[in-house]
């Protein structure tokens, strides 16, 4: 066995190796660019060496850069992670080149799994079933091929992946534009326009196969993966087993897995893809091979928790020379395990990637949990958004479901946006629980699990008690502080305001005695953040003290006292307005300023401009008459 690796990656998979090689007794070596010298992957490892500045093909990409750390810290054999180097064949090459063993499969392995269309002959020849199509060098007269499959079909690009050129036709009319512009896409993302054409499976589902390969010519399977809960070709839920497999079917693509596997001559871990047409449930002639990927997946501790095999020992293990132990028949799935990512995006804004520093980070502590980040640390724009990945096992999946969904709830995270919330509403999704899943699940249930929820008033509550709490005259037990409202120096405050997500929220005060269960914090930004259940809330203290005087009572219109948004208008023209009423709220120096009636009159023109960036001296809004 090894004595030290080098992992060539950072984040939570990172960590995930060296968790293992620790156990192992075997020394780990970190790899970091600028952006994560201070990273949790850097603080995880024996010895850590600098590789390059934040963008990722100056650092994780270099490959020279790499072998050199591996080769002046002295470790024996490089882990790729996933992404990055893992599935690039000429670092495999570049490792023995170096005299350090790769932890992957043979170099080769890795090409003749790298291009879909090659791919698929080799399986074809191999006797793997393929999803039905035309896959040959020959690109020409590809119209007269898609008609004899017969529409709808789906053009890929032969190198492709991720869903990048891809087109799906439906009619022969249509066939030659969407082929030119998949053949475009295809060109600038790859470098290589070749495209294959397949029948169009109308409902499917993502179903893959853990593969295990020694060097003695031991192949297993280690069951499958249902990997269908996806969102733009991104994986954000998986599971393991797959609802609905039977036993004779898992034999079935278990078999076709081990065989595509030995077809090229694989080691180490792999997965193989299938696609599976739902419409009528999982049947053994509806699942065909997709494509092979050559690494250790982000999705593997759903087949750890089921087979109970950490996947990165085995890794490690083959790649020292060891023989597979175990045989085809000791592996059985025990019990049900969920995995979700969770990610650092916004569901509400159509899943932006949100970036900043984890201003609170709580993950659950009752189930499995992979992160790659601490309390603290920054999420940025420069690698993947993925804060952690949280696991659930269980004898059953509904009770894996629920574990998990109740984990989630425990969640607290400020300072960015996540999917928490949209998680947590995905798994308690009666279609979900029920198994009725396939790929278009989440873009068909999107308003149902990515709504932009208010706060309740309760969470609100919860926020003013903490804003009041932290001033020593509501704290105290003095009974003149905290029995009503009364004050010395005038009326306490009964109702304090917020503006969440651009609107105004007015919220009783509580009693200092109220409890609530909503955590709140106060950001870095003067903002707070209110976490509920699993959900946070970002809610911005409207302090009426930062209100601007509108230039006295005889004013006939108001303007803009300094330059800034306008981000609400209260009053339409002809509209009685009362002294004090809100008209218009400017944000302006990263504050809101309510700008309000001077006295009892009527709105004869609104000039502000909801969303409108203005200049100081605007005029926002003129009153009839003349000024008293
Ligand atoms: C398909 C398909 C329907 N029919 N192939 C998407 C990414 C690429 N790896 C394969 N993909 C698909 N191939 C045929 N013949 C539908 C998809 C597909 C998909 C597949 C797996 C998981 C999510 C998906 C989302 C959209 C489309």
């Amino acid at each position: 066995m090894f004595q030290k690796i080098l992992i060539a990656n950072r984040g939570e998979i990172a960590c995930r190796i060296m968790r293992t090689a620790r156990v192992m007794g075997i020394g780990t070596v970190a790899v970091y660019s600028d952006a994560d010298a201070d990273s949790a992957h850097v603080a995880a490892a024996d010895d850590a060496v600098r590789i390059g500045p934040a963008p990722a093909r100056e650092s994780y990409l270099r490959v020279d850069a790499i072998l050199a750390a591996a080769k002046a810290t002295g470790a024996e054999a490089i882990h790729p992670g996933y992404g990055f180097l893992s599935e690039n064949a000429d670092f495999a090459d570049a490792c023995a080149v170096a005299g350090i063993v790769f932890i992957g499969p043979p170099a080769d392995a890795i090409r003749a799994m790298g291009l879909k269309d090659r791919a698929k002959a080799l399986m074809e020849k191999a006797g793997v079933p393929v999803v039905p199509g035309y896959h040959g060098a020959d690109q020409t007269g590809l119209k007269g091929k898609a008609g004899k499959i017969g529409y709808p079909v789906l053009i890929k690009a032969a190198a492709g992946g991720g869903g990048k050129g891809m087109r799906r036709v439906d009619v022969a009319e249509d066939f030659e534009a969407a082929l030119e512009s998949a053949q475009r896409e295809a060109k600038s993302a790859f470098g290589d326009d070749r495209v294959l054409i397949e029948k169009y499976v109308s409902q499917p589902r993502h179903v893959e196969v853990q593969v295990f390969a020694d060097q003695h010519g031991h192949v297993l399977h280690l069951l499958e993966r249902d990997c269908s809960l996806q969102r733009r070709h991104q994986k954000v839920i998986e599971e393991a087993p797959a609802p609905g497999m039977t036993e004779a079917m898992r034999a079935q693509i278990g078999a076709i897995a081990v065989k595509a596997a030995q077809a090229v001559g694989y080691v180490g871990a792999g997965t193989v893809e299938f696609i599976a047409d739902a419409s009528k449930g999982l049947r053994p002639d509806r699942i065909w091979f997709m494509e092979m990927n050559t690494r250790l997946q982000v999705e593997h501790p759903v087949t750890e928790a089921v087979t109970g095999i950490d996947l990165v020992e085995w890794q490690l293990r083959v790649a020292s020379g060891e023989a597979l132990f175990k045989r085809q028949n000791d592996i059985r799935p025990k019990g049900h395990a969920v995995e979700v990512r969770l990610y650092a995006e916004d569901p509400p804004s159509g899943f932006l990637p949100s970036t900043g520093t984890l201003e609170r980070l709580v993950l659950p502590d009752s189930v499995r949990v992979d992160a790659g980040v601490r309390e603290g640390d920054a999420v940025t724009a420069f690698y993947d958004p993925m804060i952690a990945k949280v696991i659930a096992h269980d004898a059953t999946r509904a009770g894996a479901i629920a574990k998990l969904a109740g984990a989630l709830t425990k969640v607290e995270i400020a300072g960015l946006r996540t999917n928490n919330a949209f998680l947590v509403r995905t798994l308690r999704h009666p279609d979900f629980i029920s198994g009725d899943i396939d790929t278009g699940f989440i873009p068909r249930h999107i308003e149902e699990l990515a709504p932009q929820t208010p706060p309740s008033d309760d969470v609100l509550a919860a926020a003013a008690r903490y804003v009041l709490g932290k001033t020593s005259a509501d704290t105290d037990a003095d009974p003149w502080s905290n029995a009503d409202s009364f004050r010395l120096a005038g009326p306490a405050r009964q109702v304090m305001d917020f503006v969440v997500d651009g609107k105004h929220r007015r919220v009783a005060i509580p009693a200092p005695s109220a409890k609530f269960t909503t955590q709140v914090l106060r950001l870095a930004n003067g903002d707070l953040a209110a976490m509920d259940k699993g959900e946070t809330f970002v809610l911005h203290l409207h302090d009426p003290l930062h209100d601007v005087d509108t230039e006295g009572e005889g004013a006939d219109r108001i303007l803009a006292p300094m330059p800034g948004k306008i981000i609400q208008v209260h009053v339409q023209a002809g509209q009685a307005v009362r002294r004090g009423d809100p008209l218009v709220i400017l944000e302006a120096m990263k504050m809101e300023h309510t700008l309000s009636a001077p006295r009892d009159t009527t709105v004869e023109t609104v000039d502000a401009v909801l969303g409108d960036q203005i200049t100081e001296g605007a005029v926002l809004v003129r009153f009839a008459g003349e000024a008293p």
